[in-house]
């Protein structure tokens, strides 16, 4: 059965909890539109969440990537656009590294598109009373980072050309702070973009290349 690679991060900042690794993890071997998930969590750590991420494509040769990370104090799904290749760190990561204007890759181009239908995604989300939107900046945190590698690996690496990607940011559970989701309704939401996706023939599943 084909594969989607399904991934979280580990809680970070000083939070106890990171909801994308919860909402991953609760869909790891799950089925959406005949595909089978995997889930992992990625450290949340410029450099290793990267290549983790890289040994996961190898291993699973997913049809899909879905990569998703925690934005505190955004609401509903943010259905990211494009990656930049910048790490500039608000905050140290979980290694103590606080990269400055640093690239992803060096190199690389400037920004990568998701590869991901997300209008269709913003549609199905909505269509099941869930709040979404498409958001124009990842930030230049672990989450930009991990989501200009995966690009950048489907880009390059060799038998991905085919293989679909990208990123959505969750908002924090209720007791984190507001606004917020329950985490059932992060799960739904995964499983609905997941299958809006899979439905959609409409986009290149090529990266594009905007340098
Ligand atoms: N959110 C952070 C990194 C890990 C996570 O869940 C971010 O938005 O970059």
């Amino acid at each position: 059965m084909k594969r989607i690679l399904l991934t979280g991060f580990e809680p970070f900042g000083g939070d106890a909890l990171n909801p994308s690794m919860l909402a991953a993890r609760a869909l790891h071997g799950r089925q959406v539109g005949g595909h089978r998930i995997v889930a992992a969590g990625l450290p949340t750590v410029f450099g290793s969440a990267d290549a983790m991420l890289g040994g996961l494509l190898r291993q699973h040769h997913p049809a899909l990537v879905l990569c998703t990370g925690l934005a505190g104090g955004r609401e509903g799904f943010s259905l990211e656009r494009v990656a930049i290749n910048v790490d500039d760190a608000p905050i140290a990561d979980n290694a103590g590294a606080q990269p400055v204007d640093a690239p992803v890759v060096a190199g690389g181009p400037a920004a990568y598109f998701t590869t991901l239908p997300i209008k269709a995604m913003l549609a199905a989300l909505q269509a099941q009373g869930l709040p979404a939107r498409v958001s124009d900046s990842a930030g230049t945190f672990v989450c930009n980072h991990v989501f200009y590698g995966l690009m950048h690996q489907l880009a390059t690496g060799r038998g991905l050309r085919g293989t679909r990607g990208g990123f959505i940011h969750l908002p924090w559970l209720p007791e984190m702070g507001s606004p917020s989701l329950p985490l059932d309704a992060m799960v739904l939401g995964l499983r609905v973009a997941l299958g809006a996706t899979l439905k959609d023939v409409s986009r290149p599943v090529r990266p594009d290349r905007s340098s």
